[in-house]
């Protein structure tokens, strides 16, 4: 999409967007489950938004952050009182959801499914999985780094100032969405000048992120490495599998700075039979092949009566599996058949 046409798409979804709050009484913005800085900045950052167009409208946040989305929260923000929600009412005229494109990534399956009457979608995670009927609007820009990013464009379009906890958030999740502006575009730097010249530092966020890993961290990263069963080759690319019950992201890249070229770490929980999956790849891998982790993580959550999704270097899934003693024994080879058609020479 050229410029001038991404700038009318994302009129258009705004004043949509501003028309269905509008029009709507009980209003729910969400983020995927287990929430990470930039599921959590785009929540705060639409609220806000809204809140600054229509100071009166009682908007609900359902969240629950992942780990380091709560140190952001509880660290960086002066006013850490936002009211999250771990549950969703049980009926919504309008669900916003961010940073997947998924309902049953927001919804969880534990609880009651609330009555939901529409869904408006932004997210830039590509390839969607097919799309609720109930979505009547949505905003999938697969080009920009961030979901955070997108929101801080809201602002830029209507000409909005975010208030500086509003901006630290927005900042965490594009920092940590890129890899701290490894993966940055043009846009992604425009985009952060804006919020840059609101007076806040780059340094003032990545100092917070920054800061050393908690214990329990740096233990299921090690047990994820001790974990290893067994290194597999495909082609000249290291792949490696290994499962812990927390941090399966931090342990996944963990294995990537031990030597991996692609890594898998799944979770599993026997008391629902649920899965998880986190998995990696090098950028020299990606660019060098066809291997796109979120089509396979895609395939293995539907084949799983689970979901999954992400980008081609990263991305999860989730579904539900029998074989308890076996998860790792059943899904390893799945992954590996998959990942060995796509792993090819461009
Ligand atoms: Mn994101």
């Amino acid at each position: 999409m050229n410029e001038i046409n991404l700038n009318l798409t994302i009129r258009n979804f705004i004043t949509d967007l501003i028309c269905s709050v509008k029009d709507s009484s009980s209003i729910v913005i969400t983020g995927h489950n287990n929430a990470d800085p930039d599921a959590l900045a785009s929540v705060m950052g639409l609220k806000e938004f809204f809140n600054q167009i229509f100071p009166n409208k009682k908007i609900d946040l359902v969240l629950n952050l992942n780990k380091l989305a709560e140190k952001v929260y509880k660290e960086m923000l002066s006013d850490p009182k936002w009211n999250f929600s771990k549950t969703y009412p049980e009926n919504i005229d309008l669900l916003i959801i961010t940073d997947t494109s998924d309902l049953g990534m927001a919804l969880q399956k534990d609880r009651i499914t609330p009555t939901i009457q529409n869904i408006i979608i932004i997210d830039h995670h590509g390839n969607p999985t097919k799309l609720d009927n109930r979505v009547k609007h949505f905003l999938i820009l697969s080009d920009y780094s961030s979901t955070a990013e997108i929101i801080t464009k809201f602002f830029q379009m209507q000409d909005l100032i975010p208030n500086r906890d509003i901006v630290l958030a927005l900042l965490a999740g594009i920092i940590t969405d890129t890899g701290h502006f490894r993966y940055a575009t043009k846009d992604t730097l425009e985009n952060t000048t804006f919020l840059l010249e609101t007076g806040v530092s780059i340094s003032e966020v990545t100092e917070k992120l920054n800061k050393k890993m908690a214990r329990s961290e740096k233990i299921a990263r090690i047990r994820s490495a001790n974990r290893i069963k067994k290194i597999y080759y495909v082609h000249d690319y290291i792949v490696l599998f290994s499962h812990v019950s927390s941090y399966e992201a931090s342990a996944c890249k963990a294995l990537i700075d031990l030597g991996a070229d692609v890594s898998f770490i799944i979770s599993f929980v026997p008391k629902t039979n649920e899965f998880r999956i986190s998995s990696r790849a090098r950028g020299k891998l990606i660019r060098e092949t066809s291997l796109h982790l979120g089509e396979i993580m895609k395939i293995i959550g539907e084949k799983y009566n689970g979901s999954g999704g992400g980008h081609n270097g990263a991305a999860g899934s989730y579904g539900l599996i029998n074989n308890e003693k076996d998860y790792m024994k059943e899904l390893v080879p799945e992954i590996l058949k998959l990942i060995k058609k796509e792993i090819v020479k461009k």
